[in-house]
């Protein structure tokens, strides 16, 4: 029998008013049926809201620590379902199973971070220039916050916007993309039986074009997070925009290696294939551009090509797999596409660049990993965001050029550098225009414990994840409080 997944609201999983599905299958194989589906309409998207709304003053007043207590059973939960969950993970969305383990490991790695924020959630206190008067400042919730959430992390993205959100004591409604919307009931499911009261969470199910951008502008919301492609992300910046509407924003990324001719190439070459293809390069840190020193780039490049070549492409769930399947038939269209237009537009395809449809690989949609050589920075595979395992190899002379290669897209996401000298390090580290530079490491895998965010057009400068600037900046605003206890009017920058 199907499963079937039902929108959670005020506490409560119910069908949707009208009574539609759709259906959510694994991408490795489209005959496994994951869960039928309640397909939300806006009469939902209003309850949720009204939810939210009703549950919102309990939740802000209850103390900061109690609702991090909350969470931390959350966490305690994630680790003991972890395996469950990772394998729903790599059933629904298609990504190996280690990276299924690793986004439920993140989603528990926030859940523990922000449980321990409850009892931080600093303000400052500082002096004041009157006798007798004092000034601090103090968090507070935006409200009811809408979050809308990608397919790539189906778990670590939803975790990291709900449960910052949650910690600053906002009551929020989520909605997941349609692609793996059993991941994110199965992580309600989590919040739920830790405790969360009923309204706080809030989960709806839809189209992101329709129920997203109706739940994001809906009237009665206060700030709204989306991650996802820019095209959508720039079209809730003009709806948001004109409704005063605190919005934080993920979107694309074009993320680039820079190797040196100085680099430790194997390491160099390690990075390069676990950035380039890990999540079957689904990810937007993805390193989709190597820029390899002309010195060393020939050898990188065909040793490069040889090893995409030995990777084993299938279902994730098999241990020998290290890609899994595209997400869905139109992606894995538009990734086609994209190879296509780097063979006309005269790059070299030295590996890959076809769908495998052997066997049971007919039944997703699968394809070899793709490696272009003599690619210049102004093609579109070089510029344009493929979200696929398609790597784009640049040569550069001089570390100027390097520089000029990654600053002057419109992305700014994520960078890395492979060199074993300490001065050139430093100056890329100062130079390189992204929200994340790596020294010696790929362009993926950033921790939770920092901000994570794009520059550009990558992100709408509200990171997510902890650290100052991080997630905790944007689910809270600031009030100031002065309060005069010299019992006479003190007037300030007047009296002295
Ligand atoms: C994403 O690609 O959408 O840094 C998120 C990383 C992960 C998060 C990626 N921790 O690659």
């Amino acid at each position: 029998m199907t499963d079937i997944i039902r929108n959670y609201i005020a506490g409560s999983w119910t069908d949707a008013l009208a009574e539609k599905r759709f259906i959510s299958r694994n991408p490795a194989d489209y005959r496994d049926v994951m869960a039928e589906v309640s397909l939300s309409g806006f009469a939902d998207v209003d309850q949720a809201v009204a939810a939210a709304r009703q549950s919102h003053s309990g939740w802000r007043r209850l103390p900061a620590p109690r609702r991090g207590e909350i969470l931390f059973r959350a966490a305690e939960l994630l680790v003991k379902n972890k395996q469950r969950l990772a394998e729903l993970v790599t059933r629904e969305m298609g990504k190996v199973i280690s990276e299924g383990l690793g986004d439920v490991q993140e989603a528990i790695d926030i859940a523990y971070y922000m449980a321990g924020e409850g009892r931080r959630l600093q303000g400052e206190t500082v002096p004041s220039e009157l006798p007798d008067k004092d000034c601090k400042s103090v968090r507070e919730p935006l409200g009811v916050v809408a979050l809308v959430t990608p397919w790539n992390f189906p778990i670590a993205i939803p975790a990291w916007k709900l449960f910052a959100a949650l910690i600053c004591g906002n009551s929020v409604i989520l909605k997941p993309s349609s692609d793996t919307p059993v991941c994110a009931a199965a992580l309600v499911e989590i919040l739920a039986e830790a405790g969360i009261p009923s309204g706080v969470v809030n989960l709806v199910f839809g189209p992101g074009d329709v129920v997203g951008e109706y739940l994001m502008t809906h009237p009665d919301v206060d700030a709204a997070s989306f991650t996802g492609s820019c095209a959508a992300g720039e079209q809730l910046e003009r709806l948001l925009a004109v409704l005063h509407r605190p919005l934080a924003l993920e979107m694309g990324g074009k993320n680039a290696i820079i190797v040196m001719d100085d680099a430790n190439l194997e390491l160099a070459l390690e990075g390069a294939i676990w950035g380039g293809f890990g999540t079957t390069g689904q990810r937007c840190t993805a390193a989709s551009r190597i820029i390899v020193h002309e010195r060393v780039y020939e050898q990188f490049v065909e040793l490069f090509a040889e090893r995409a070549a030995r990777m084993e492409v299938g279902a994730g769930l098999e241990p020998a797999t290290h890609l899994g399947p595209l997400i869905n038939d139109s992606q894995g269209r538009r990734v086609l596409d994209y190879i296509r237009i780097g063979t006309e537009e005269g790059a070299t395809l030295l590996t890959g660049g076809r769908r495998l449809d052997e066997g049971d690989l007919a039944h997703g949609f699968f394809i070899a990993p793709t490696v272009f050589s003599n690619v210049t920075p102004s093609m579109r595979i070089a510029r344009e965001e493929i979200f696929g395992p398609v790597v784009s190899v640049i040569s550069f002379a001089t570390l100027d050029e390097a520089i000029n290669i990654v600053n002057t897209l419109p992305f700014g996401l994520s960078s890395s550098i492979f060199s074993q000298n300490v001065n050139v390090t430093a100056r890329l580290e100062r130079e390189l225009s992204t929200g994340i530079v790596y020294i010696n490491a790929s362009t993926i895998g950033a921790e939770v414990q920092l901000p994570f965010g794009g520059w550009r057009h990558s992100g709408s400068g509200h990171p997510e994840a902890g650290g100052r600037g991080g997630a905790i900046d944007f689910y809270s605003k600031m009030k100031v409080i002065y309060r005069d206890f010299s019992g006479r009017l003190q007037r300030a920058q007047i009296d002295k």
